[in-house]
């Protein structure tokens, strides 16, 4: 399939995808939506890939949702349209999605990173939600994201003023996984996303769903997915083989079921 908005490639087990409009610092318009989500379930499908990637250039990440497309609508446009509504595709996504970040990731562009299972960010991220200094509020799941991981004070300072935090005050906030210098993003987040791929890949898809569920439900529904998910996974070729492994002092060989 060939794409206009995004640049694809794998790498061994790692699928990419790599946000492309350079001239509107990435801005995520319909037809990039359109075109990631069908990236996503291209990679999704392909059953040699384990992780992906989600990146931009290193100027933009991404500078938020298209504000040309956006200008003129009306409410009745946006619910008849059900605009963006297809943003929330990436959340169905079972195979871990990590954002390498560099440069700007402001609106959509910051909701998709925090929609991703991890972050990656060069040195120069910045990061911010900036809706309400165009007359809108976040729409990407920032309210909600946000808060849940960076706390209310945080997220209220962040959200009711639209500015900026850089990547060391994400990485403090526990945003952001690492942080790296521009020219290493890329390499650093193939070789975690090889680590991951590397892995059985129902193995790695369970322990997403677990994680996430923290996010999604309540301690007690969280803590009965674990352990039903655990539970599941004995029945897997890998679980045998992982154990085996570790015990005859090799490395695994994982089959992916
Ligand atoms: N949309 C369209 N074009 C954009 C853009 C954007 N978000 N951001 C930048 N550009 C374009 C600029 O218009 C400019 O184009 P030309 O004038 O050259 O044609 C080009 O990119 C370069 O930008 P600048 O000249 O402004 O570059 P600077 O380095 O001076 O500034 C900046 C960089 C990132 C600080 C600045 O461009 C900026 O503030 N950009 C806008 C950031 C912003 O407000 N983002 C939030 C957008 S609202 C929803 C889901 C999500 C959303 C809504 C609904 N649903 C599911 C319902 C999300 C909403 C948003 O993200």
């Amino acid at each position: 399939m060939s794409f206009e908005t995004i640049l694809t490639e794998t790498h061994g087990k790692v699928g990419v995808i790599r946000l492309n409009r350079p001239k509107a610092l990435n801005a995520l318009n319909g037809q990039l939506i359109t075109e990631m989500n069908a990236a996503l379930d291209g990679f999704e499908r392909d059953t040699t890939i384990g992780a992906i990637i989600l990146t931009g250039s290193d100027k933009a990440f991404a500078a938020g949702a298209d504000i040309r497309e956006m200008k003129d609508k009306t409410t009745a446009d946006v619910v008849a349209g059900k605009f963006l509504a297809d943003w929330d595709h990436i959340n169905g996504i079972r195979k871990p999605v990590i954002a390498a970040v560099a440069g700007y990731a402001l609106g959509g562009g910051f909701e998709f990173a925090l929609a991703c299972d991890t972050i990656i960010a060069a040195e120069n991220a910045k990061f911010g939600l900036p809706e309400v200094t165009i007359g809108i509020i976040p729409g990407g799941g920032g309210t909600q994201r946000l808060a849940r991981y960076a706390g209310k004070a945080k997220a209220m300072e962040m959200i009711l003023t639209g500015r900026m935090m850089d990547a060391g005050e994400a990485e403090r906030l526990g945003l952001v996984a690492r942080v790296v210098p521009v020219e290493k993003l890329f390499e650093d987040a193939l070789a975690l996303a090889e680590k991951i791929a590397a892995l059985s890949h129902p193995v790695i898809a369970a322990a997403k769903r677990a994680v996430n569920a923290a996010f999604e439900e309540p301690m007690s529904a969280g803590l009965a997915l674990e352990r039903n998910a655990i539970y599941q996974l004995f029945d897997l070729d890998d679980q045998k083989e992982g154990m085996a492994a570790f015990l005859e002092k090799r490395p695994p060989q994982f089959r992916n079921r």
